[in-house]
């Protein structure tokens, strides 16, 4: 069951957060106070939502090294090490391979010149969405495409990188199960997700296509009225959390753990 899940890793932000990468300078500096009370509570909400915390010590070698889902893939029967797309992020898998190697005692690895940004996989029904972007490149994808067939998952590309905004695939696409996504109006009529239910996001809620489904409930930023409703209507139990200063370095809830 691709939602249910027992644990997740995190990281809280390190000292160093305020100097991650960031497309959003306009939305102001982030604040770390501030950014250490959203993790927090984010972590509550996953405790809330029944998982056991595994949690990394922030690393002020790596600002962006809070966004942990990107330096991995976990798939059902599948665990694959990334290799992230940014180069000052790249260290980040070292303390991420220690802390998957409790829990995975198989771990496949991407390796150069493929990169791949965990941000950028969206596993839905039993197949994944590989999307090809700034960080994750074809190769990237063709790697991570033969682990994930080796325990007969199927897998699909998606370029957007011609596509504003979208960091990631997950930016702009999540699969809340029961076949329903949730996606960014410029990928939402993908014949890719034909046998899907597409929740397309209105305009001025960009931000909330990135929400996770965690056992029986749905994260999902605060501020976003339509989508909240949206869901409440299609019977789902949304849990809404304050990211803002985490949305100011162009991170969304997914990219804050790694579930398993
Ligand atoms: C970065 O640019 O890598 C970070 N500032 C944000 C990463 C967000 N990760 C994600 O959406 N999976």
């Amino acid at each position: 069951m691709p939602h249910t899940f027992t644990r997740a890793i995190v990281r809280p932000p390190s000292a160093t957060f305020t100097q991650g990468i960031t497309s959003h300078s306009a939305l102001g500096a982030p604040d770390l106070t501030r950014a250490a009370q959203q993790h927090a509570a984010y972590c509550e909400a996953l405790v809330t939502c029944g998982l056991t915390l595994t949690t990394l010590v922030p690393d002020d070698a790596y600002p962006d090294s809070t966004f942990v889902e990107d330096t991995a893939v976990l798939a059902p029967g599948c665990a694959v090490l990334t290799r992230p797309g940014a180069a000052s992020r790249a260290g980040e898998i070292v303390s991420m391979k220690g802390a998957l190697a409790e829990f995975f005692p198989t771990l496949h690895e991407i390796v150069a010149p493929g990169t791949v940004d965990g941000g950028d996989i969206c596993e839905a029904e039993g197949e994944v969405f590989i999307g090809i972007s700034e960080r994750t490149n074809a190769e990237g994808a063709r790697q991570l495409t033969a682990f994930l067939a080796q325990v007969g998952i199927p897998a699909s590309t998606i370029d957007i990188r011609k596509i504003p905004g979208l960091l990631h695939l997950k930016s702009g696409l999540t699969s809340l199960g029961n076949k329903v996504l949730v996606a960014a109006p410029e990928i939402a009529e993908r014949p890719e997700f034909a046998e899907y239910h597409v929740v397309s996001i209105i305009s001025g809620e960009e931000y909330a296509a990135n929400c996770v489904r965690v056992n029986d409930r749905v994260l999902i930023a605060v501020g976003f009225p339509n989508l909240l409703a949206t869901l409440q209507r299609l019977g789902f139990d949304p849990l809404e959390l304050a990211m803002g200063e985490f949305e100011k370095l162009d991170g969304g809830l997914s990219c804050l753990s790694l579930r398993f």
